[in-house]
């Protein structure tokens, strides 16, 4: 029953370790692999073009939160995305710093910066602001409160619509109003067919007039010629994303030097190696004694 990894090298030396240290065999890399039959395990970021080529597998880990990296998975072959307190804590770090820079100009003052010019804006309350989260799952409830507890009012939006203390929280019908009060708007959301391009002109358009966008979710959820227009427009005020569209932006993309715009290259959040190993270990105890699997993605709804 081997475990496969497909990673770089400095990934593969932590899982090595833990693997060995839990007694469990760990083949790092598609060359250690005498027999593509003994493959039943795979984790990887994406996996090779043919999964096909190991006859017997069962089970994908993705090494990160996403799996929409992920192709169709071949039937019978479950797949799991990495749960990990690290990645959680990460991205809500970076969405903080992000609407703190936003809410308090920070893209004003920066872009003041370049030329030494020396002038004071409003300063908001953050108990004045209303942030508006898409996506209350692991990320976006940890943001959630954080936000929450520097005072910030806070609404979340999600599918079910399921209760969060603390929080007013919309269900998938109830878009438009909650867009209505997000003056900084915050997308968590996985990338599914539902939510690519969900962040285009329409969805500006019902938020307050120049409110701000930070995006760690996905990329492709973003219409960067329609943030622009909004951007133009002052519909929007600023925007900080750390997920672009397309990934790596361009180096002559208008985002990159839009003063209205800050940019990070996909860095919210790296896995932790020794994080990560624990979860895919914790995958592979689950699946040999029959347990629900930590991480498991419902398939049936698309990603
Ligand atoms: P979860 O699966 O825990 O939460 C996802 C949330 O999104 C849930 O609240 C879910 O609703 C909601 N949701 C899904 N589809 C829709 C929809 N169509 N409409 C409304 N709400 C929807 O994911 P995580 O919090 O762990 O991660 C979220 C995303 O963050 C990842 O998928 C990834 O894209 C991104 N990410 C980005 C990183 C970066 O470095 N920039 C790092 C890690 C993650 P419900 O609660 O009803 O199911
Ligand atoms: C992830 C990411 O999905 O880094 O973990 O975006």
């Amino acid at each position: 029953m081997g475990f496969l990894l497909q990673t770089f090298p400095e990934r593969a030396a932590v899982w090595a370790q833990v693997f060995a240290e839990a007694g469990e065999t760990l083949y790092c890399g598609a060359d250690q692999v005498k027999d593509p039959a003994d493959i039943r395990y795979l984790a990887c970021w994406t996996p090779p073009a043919d999964l096909g080529i190991y006859p017997n597998l069962e089970l994908v880990i993705s090494v990160g939160a996403g799996v929409d990296q992920m192709p169709a998975m071949p039937k019978g072959v479950r797949l799991c995305r990495t749960l990990s307190p690290g990645i959680d804590e990460m991205v809500r770090d970076w969405v903080v710093m992000a609407t703190l820079m936003l809410y308090r100009d920070m893209p004003t003052y920066l872009s003041q910066a370049t030329s030494g010019h020396w002038k004071a804006h409003d300063v908001p309350l953050a108990r004045n602001g209303r942030v508006g989260i898409m996506g209350m799952g692991r990320i976006g409830r940890l943001v959630a409160k954080t936000l929450g507890g520097l005072g910030f009012n806070v609404a979340g939006f999600s599918r079910s619509g399921t209760a969060v203390e603390g929080v007013r929280i919309f269900g998938a019908d109830a878009l438009e109003p909650f867009l209505h009060e997000s003056d900084v708007l915050i997308c968590l959301l996985p990338l599914t067919d539902e939510t690519r391009g969900l962040l285009n002109a329409e969805l500006f358009s019902k938020m307050p007039k120049g409110a701000h966008l930070v995006h760690a979710g996905r990329g492709a959820q973003l219409d960067m010629a329609d943030l622009r227009s909004a951007l133009d427009s002052g519909r929007l005020g600023s925007a900080m994303l750390d997920v672009t569209n397309p990934e790596p932006l361009p180096e002559d993309h208008w985002a990159w030097t839009d003063p209205r715009v800050i940019v990070s290259p996909h860095v919210a959040a790296s896995t932790d190696h020794r994080e990560g190993a624990e979860h895919a270990l914790a995958v592979l105890r689950s699946s040999r004694a029959g347990a629900a699997l930590p991480g498991l993605v419902d398939t049936t709804v698309g990603y």
